[in-house]
């Protein structure tokens, strides 16, 4: 059957929020669980990935987790060591403790950063798309971690039969905000969608997808998502134009415009916790 609870971690930030506001639509009930607060929703769980009780209590029950929270930038190697490699390791012995079936895991375009991006020039065809069995190559501590959640996700369903999607992110925010994202973003809608996808497809193992929107400028390939059921409804090219006025466009020359990662593989922003 098709789960209807599902433990939304990192439920208090950016795009805990926007699925906060999505996800029900879909007719799901959500529990949530956050280190942080969250301004009017007391049943809340506050609790830190590192409250193996309190994990266990959250998942007890739930059909599905989206498991959004973590550090979600650059940081020291042992604040991203507790919060995304011991979490999310503690996040899935709860819910095998507690026999979830299901989890959506919310990996990162930088657990593959350093792929060189398809140059401008490319024929925008499926063959210059990244596949997604692309080597991993992280650009940060931050992208090793996700690396890390994938391999994890692998090892739960080959060993424990938890069945995971991994969903290496672009950039999901309301609009795309630099040039790079034109290529990278997920609109706020497609996000549900490709959530939906991932929690009701049968039988996906340990699925790997990209997520972002249809875009015109689109890096890689999203026929995996695709095969999931999800159909992007989005195009970022619509702010292409400003976008570029303001930016201009990407430089070959420029580091921090030669790879997938774009800035986090030279410059990485830094977690400020
Ligand atoms: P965010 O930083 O806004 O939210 C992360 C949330 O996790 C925060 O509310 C924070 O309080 C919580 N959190 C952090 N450490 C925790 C811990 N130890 N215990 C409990 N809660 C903890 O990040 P955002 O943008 O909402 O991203 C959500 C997830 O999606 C992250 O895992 C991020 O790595 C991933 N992602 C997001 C992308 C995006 O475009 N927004 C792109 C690629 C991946
Ligand atoms: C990520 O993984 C970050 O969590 C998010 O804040 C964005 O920076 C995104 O990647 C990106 O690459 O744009």
């Amino acid at each position: 059957p098709a789960p209807r609870t599902v433990l939304l971690t990192g439920a208090a930030g950016g795009l805990g929020t926007l699925m906060r506001g999505l996800l029900p639509a879909y007719g799901y009930e959500l529990r949530l669980f956050d280190m942080v607060p969250i301004e009017g929703e007391p049943d809340a769980i506050t609790a830190d990935l590192g409250d193996k009780d309190a994990l266990r209590e959250a998942v007890r029950g739930v059909d599905a987790i989206i498991h959004l929270a973590g550090i979600s930038l650059e940081s020291s190697f042992d604040k991203i060591l507790k919060a995304n490699i011991e979490g999310t390791y503690n996040l899935y012995e709860a819910a095998r403790e507690e026999g979830v079936h299901r989890i959506v895991f919310a990996s990162s375009n930088h657990a593959v950063g350093f792929t060189p991006r398809p140059q401008d020039d490319a024929p925008l065809d499926s063959s210059v798309l990244i596949p997604i069995d692309t080597p991993r190559r992280p650009d940060t501590f931050y992208g090793l971690s996700k690396s890390f959640g994938e391999d994890l996700a692998q090892f739960y369903w080959d060993k424990h039969g938890l069945e995971t999607v991994s969903v290496r992110i672009g950039s999901c925010f309301m609009e795309p905000t630099n040039v790079r994202m034109l290529s990278l973003w997920m609109s706020p809608g497609d996000g549900a969608r490709l959530f939906h996808a991932a929690l009701t497809a049968e039988n996906v193992g340990h699925t790997v997808v990209y997520g972002s929107s249809a875009n015109t400028r689109l890096w890689w390939d999203l026929s995996t998502a695709r095969a999931l059921g999800y159909e992007p409804q989005d195009d970022s090219e619509q702010y292409a134009e400003k976008l570029i006025a303001e930016h201009g466009e990407l430089d070959p020359d420029n580091p921090d415009h030669a790879h997938l990662g774009g800035h986090f593989c030279t410059n990485p922003p830094i977690w400020p916790y």
